[in-house]
């Protein structure tokens, strides 16, 4: 009897047990919407009057332009124009999408803090007299979302930020505004640890730590202190949970989900999670936990003339796809200087949120199955595996459906969002069922298959 009562965590490390536990909200959530919103958004992709680049990458214009910090602010600042209330638009967008949670932008890489931050000038406090993370954190709580801070540790600003790497050549900092010569990059980690203090000090529970980003041949301790920067955050956050970016090493994760089809295994101390970027992995792995960040055109910072635009129908396939194979979708908008949300992407999230009241069955608490993805479609699972959800991309010519490898508890057919019975032939592990009219006006129909007589 004694040995009934222990539960099997117990015979875990208690970080690992902590970890299962602070693991659950996100692994059950699956969606999140991600933003990049700074300086760099007043400018949405034009510089000098000229049109900067083709799309892609705007957060990044400083660096495009090559414009010293200087310059770059004196240009941006007096567009960045936050008007009231914007956060509360984003947070409501969110919701509305069926999000569970928000991680946006408290610093990029052109080094603009947009909370009031003590230790730089540089910050939405001195330029604007507001503290815009408390205004986005309220608006975000105010909706019930959970809440992450991405954080970028490279700093283009920081007049002692000592490192170029190979992305980032020529040196973002070469020659103007500052001088050539010794950088003290330790005065760099004291005030990036001391900025990332008051973002886990003054704004309540931190639900994410999204750090942003490290080189192959300068990260994790040597780059950031990262191993104190973590514990540091993880001392007065007992629940964040933290990418694995302030490393770039195969052990972390690295050359794993990056590239297509191959998955590796994450020890913790690096981070909780990987973050395979603008595209879905070609398949998950149980146990490993991942998100997929993505935008909805090609930039993540506002761009005007980025016109890409993903269908709400590739996106609800992601969202799917992603789920199918263990995954998390961090969906990104880039909002105008002023905070508005491009027409584009509210009408995506919208669409997005209109299938999830009827689906988000096959999404919240959902995971990868056991059973193999079909060619048509994808299948998702409840953690518990009371219940499969058979998600129909394509529907097959002669419009049968078919799958292998169903265990026979599963007996009972429902389409999602009707009263709908879906009737199928069983051949041993083989169900044979075709879609009932009328099923493909949703943007992905899904059939939902229970044991015994649950529906
Ligand atoms: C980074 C940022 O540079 C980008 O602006 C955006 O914030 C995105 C979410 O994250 O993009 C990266 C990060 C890492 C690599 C490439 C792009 N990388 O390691 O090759």
């Amino acid at each position: 009897l004694a040995t009934l009562l222990v539960p099997p965590a117990a015979a875990q490390a208690p970080e690992a047990t902590e970890r299962e536990e602070r693991m659950q909200w996100w692994r059950d959530g699956r969606f999140g919407m991600f933003v990049h919103w700074g300086l760099y958004s007043g400018l949405a992709g034009t510089w000098d009057g000229k049109q900067v680049g083709d799309r892609g990458g705007m957060e990044w214009i400083q660096q495009r332009v090559r414009a010293d910090t200087d310059a770059y602010a004196k240009a941006a600042i007096p567009l960045f124009k936050p008007k009231p209330g914007f956060a509360t638009e984003w947070a409501r967008l969110a919701k509305q999408a069926g999000c569970r949670y928000v991680v946006f932008t408290t610093k990029h890489h052109d080094g603009f803090a947009l909370h009031d931050s003590a230790v730089s000038d540089y910050d939405a406090g001195s330029t604007l007299g507001r503290d815009l993370v408390r205004e986005i954190v309220d608006a975000c709580r105010a909706e019930g979302l959970r809440v992450g801070f991405y954080h970028s540790v490279i700093d283009w600003h920081h007049d002692q930020y000592a490192y170029a790497n190979s992305q980032q050549l020529p040196h973002p900092l070469k020659g103007k505004p500052y001088p050539n010569g010794q950088r003290d990059h330790a005065k760099y980690v004291d005030y990036l640890h001391a900025q990332v203090d008051e973002l886990i000090s003054n704004y309540g529970p931190v639900d994410v730590m999204w750090w942003d980003y490290s080189a192959i041949d300068y990260q994790g301790e040597e780059a950031w202190d990262a191993f104190n920067l973590m514990r540091k955050v993880r001392a007065k956050q007992p629940g964040v949970i933290m990418n694995n970016r302030l490393f770039r090493i195969p052990e972390a994760g690295w050359e794993s989900m990056q590239m297509a089809g191959i998955s590796a295994r994450l020890d913790p101390k690096y981070g909780d999670f990987i973050t395979p970027e603008q595209h879905v992995p070609e398949e998950g792995m149980p146990g490993l936990d991942w998100e997929t960040c993505m935008t909805m055109n090609t930039t993540w910072g506002y761009n005007r003339h980025d016109d890409a635009w993903k269908s709400p129908e590739t996106l609800v396939r992601n969202l799917v796809d992603i789920v199918s194979k263990g995954g998390n979708y961090l969906l990104n908008i880039g909002p105008t200087g002023d905070g508005s949300v491009p027409q584009e992407s509210v009408e995506c999230m919208k669409a997005i949120g209109e299938w999830m009241d009827d689906n988000s069955p096959a999404i919240y608490g959902a995971t990868l199955s056991e059973i193999k993805n079909p060619s048509w479609g994808r299948i998702t699972a409840s953690r518990d595996g009371d219940a499969i959800f058979l998600c129909v991309f394509d529907t097959p010519e002669d419009g049968k459906l078919l799958i292998e490898g169903v265990p026979a508890a599963y007996s009972q057919g429902k389409l999602l969002g009707t009263e709908m019975d879906i009737e199928f032939d069983r051949d041993g592990e083989t169900l044979r069922l075709r879609l009932p009219d009328g099923a493909g006006d949703s943007l992905v129909p899904v059939i939902q298959l229970t044991k015994g007589d649950r529906h």
